[in-house]
């Protein structure tokens, strides 16, 4: 059958299982675009091709499929080169197809010619530039295969137009990938198995860290075998939130920077950690020198180049981890960590007196407060938040309590702000019968805020908790703590979110008060379509615990507690920053 090369990218798109795709034309994809409308293909116009990345990247997240973007040449390519990195950083196989000017004219600063192959090299796992309509179909479904495979990841694809416009015959069967990209078959030894097995049996105060992987790989219930069996608590990263239910009883919360204390006390006072689908990332550890000294490391990771880079594995298990866990399940004895538990649970009463749940309400309206009310309002039910970046996100992380797996997506590797309103709108594509919400700061929704267009036109009916503190109150924290409170370039102000709401045709609120928080949120659960809440929070507030950056982990600034109120806690600044 010949077709052009155009038909063959949406015939191989839709051989793939695409359904949705985030894009925005132009002249170079403009065949492309042509060919799409005879496909079962339905498209997202967004409003900035950064915005079609994340929309990809929410999608992929909230489903674990691979979600596709497309952006013409020049500014378009280069528009995505923000979520392409975020992708990169967290693990997303999204897949971005590009038009590139005609091969001839390749070389000669043609208009919009960008070597968007060259920009994106290290931000990609692989990426083509296809110049010939016979090239089209392997690359699409290597593309695809290398998104997904092993460790996942973005995968970019620049196509020229010469290349959409021509034609020649389209075999599907022939152009199977020509190498293998799935994972080489598991490197689990028995020995390296039974290493581990005699470490896990042996502890008497480990640790599991669960992690991203935990998702990408599947392995929620493995997991939870393994950990009940072993008796072992369960600490999770940012990105592993989800992984293993907030409500279990062995369920110690997050660890690292913004952790809780009892969680990076328990880490640091541990003889075992196993490390499951995580990376040790500088927010994770602290000080690497004074990392959990006492403890011995088993990292079980599909990626080798993950093993040993932060952190000495004394056991390196290479494999995917849902695999190794049910290969480790069958030869762990059966465990009893009781008296371990009781000592990580004894320091969890300091932290209770000291959170701001339980102080006293003195009338002021504080993030944590509506973060754990929206909790409140939509536990049990199929919920995805998606968070920007900056104080609300780690307040996110502590109060709103996750029990199932790709309920929480946010921007950790790369902390791209402008993340979450589009990855908002991806993830209720992949999932439309699932409540999404946003939580963003007010000066991340002011980076992406046009995507709230895209929402309207297609009727994706997200809805947007902005917490509003008028500052870009993460960088204003870090002024505050190690630049004498000199607020430079952080007080923020913004239009007046309510009328901006009304201005793109949907509801907005404003709430400035506690009372307001539950009857705003519950108006925004009734309505259809998408809906903005401004929550106007105290300005000055402070995302406690905090691990200044290269600090040993258990160095943490405590929220002053009750009796603590008057005096600040020493406060260090490393060179590591
Ligand atoms: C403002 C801010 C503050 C932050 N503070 C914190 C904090 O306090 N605590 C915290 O934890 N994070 C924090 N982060 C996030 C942090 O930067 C990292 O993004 C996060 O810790 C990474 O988590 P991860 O290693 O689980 O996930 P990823 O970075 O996604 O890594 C996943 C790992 O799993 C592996 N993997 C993938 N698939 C499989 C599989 N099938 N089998 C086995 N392994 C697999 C991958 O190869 C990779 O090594 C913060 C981010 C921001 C922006
Ligand atoms: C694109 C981008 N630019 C800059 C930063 C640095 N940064 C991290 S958090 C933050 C402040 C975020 O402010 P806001 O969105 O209002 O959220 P808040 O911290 O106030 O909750 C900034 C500027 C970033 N992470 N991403
Ligand atoms: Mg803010």
């Amino acid at each position: 059958m010949k077709l052009t090369g155009a038909q063959i990218l949406w015939e191989c798109l839709v051989r793939e299982g695409v359904t949705e795709i985030f894009g925005y034309p132009g002249g170079a994809i403009l065949p492309a675009y042509d060919a799409m409308l005879d496909y079962p293909i339905r498209h997202t116009l967004v409003r900035h091709e950064q915005g079609a990345t994340h929309m990809a990247d929410g999608y992929a997240r909230a489903s674990g499929r691979v979600g596709v973007a497309i952006a013409t040449s020049g500014p378009g390519a280069t528009n995505m080169v923000t979520g392409i990195a975020t992708a990169m950083m967290d693990s997303s196989p999204i897949v971005c197809i590009t038009g590139q000017v005609g091969s001839r004219l390749i070389g000669t600063d043609a208009f919009q010619e960008i070597d968007i192959t060259g920009i994106t090299l290290p931000v990609t796992k692989h990426n083509y530039l296809v110049t010939s309509p016979d090239e089209i179909a392997r690359t699409v479904r290597e593309a695809f295969a290398i998104a997904q495979s092993g460790r996942p990841g973005p995968v970019l694809i620049d196509l020229t137009k010469d290349a959409q416009q021509a034609s020649c015959e389209f075999d599907w069967d022939g152009a199977a990938p020509r190498r293998s990209l799935r994972p080489d078959a598991p490197l689990l030894s028995r020995e390296s198995l039974a290493e581990a097995a005699a470490l896990i049996d042996a502890a008497e105060r480990p640790v599991i860290l669960a992690g991203h992987g935990v998702m990408i790989s599947g392995a929620e219930r493995a997991l939870r075998d393994f950990a009940e069996r072993a008796h072992v608590p369960v600490a999770t990263t940012l990105l592993g939130i989800g992984g293993f239910p907030a409500s279990h009883p062995l369920n110690l919360g997050m660890m690292g920077m913004h952790g809780e204390a009892w969680v990076n006390v328990a880490i640091q006072e541990a003889d075992l950690l196993v490390a499951c689908g995580m990376r040790f990332d500088d927010r994770v550890t602290g000080s690497l020198k004074t990392y959990a000294p006492r403890a011995k490391k088993i990292h079980i990771e599909i990626d080798p180049s993950e093993i040993n880079k932060n952190v000495h594995a004394d056991v390196a298990l290479v494999a995917d981890l849902r695999h190794a866990l049910e290969r480790l399940l069958p030869v762990i004895a059966n465990g009893d960590r009781t008296a371990w538990l009781a000592s990580i649970d004894a320091s969890r009463g300091d932290s209770a007196v000291r959170d701001i749940q339980s102080l006293p309400d003195d009338g002021h309206l504080y993030a944590a407060h509506v973060i754990n009310d929206l909790w409140r309002a939509t536990r049990g039910g199929d919920t995805i938040i998606v968070t920007d970046v900056g104080q609300h996100q780690m307040w996110e992380a502590q109060y709103y309590h996750h029990d199932e797996p790709r309920s929480l997506i946010t921007s950790g590797g790369l902390g791209t702000m402008g993340f979450a309103v589009p990855a908002a709108i991806g993830a209720k594509r992949a999932r439309p019968d699932a409540e999404v919400w946003a939580i963003v700061g007010d000066g991340g929704f002011q980076m992406t805020m046009c995507e709230l267009a895209t929402a309207v036109q297609d009727g994706i009916a997200i809805k947007v908790a902005i917490i509003n503190n008028g500052f870009l109150g993460m960088v204003r924290q870090w002024q505050e703590f190690f630049y004498e409170r000199r607020y430079a370039a952080t007080p923020l102000s913004g239009p007046n979110f309510v009328k901006l709401a009304e201005a793109f045709g949907i509801r907005g609120h404003a709430v400035t008060a506690r009372a307001g928080v539950l009857p705003a949120i519950d108006d925004a659960r009734r309505r259809d379509g998408p809906v903005v809440i401004d929550f106007r929070v105290e300005q000055e507030d402070t995302v406690y615990p905090m691990v200044p950056a290269g600090a040993a982990l258990h160095a943490m600034i405590r929220r002053p507690g009750p009796s603590l109120a008057e005096g600040r806690n020493p406060i260090v600044e490393t060179a590591a920053d």
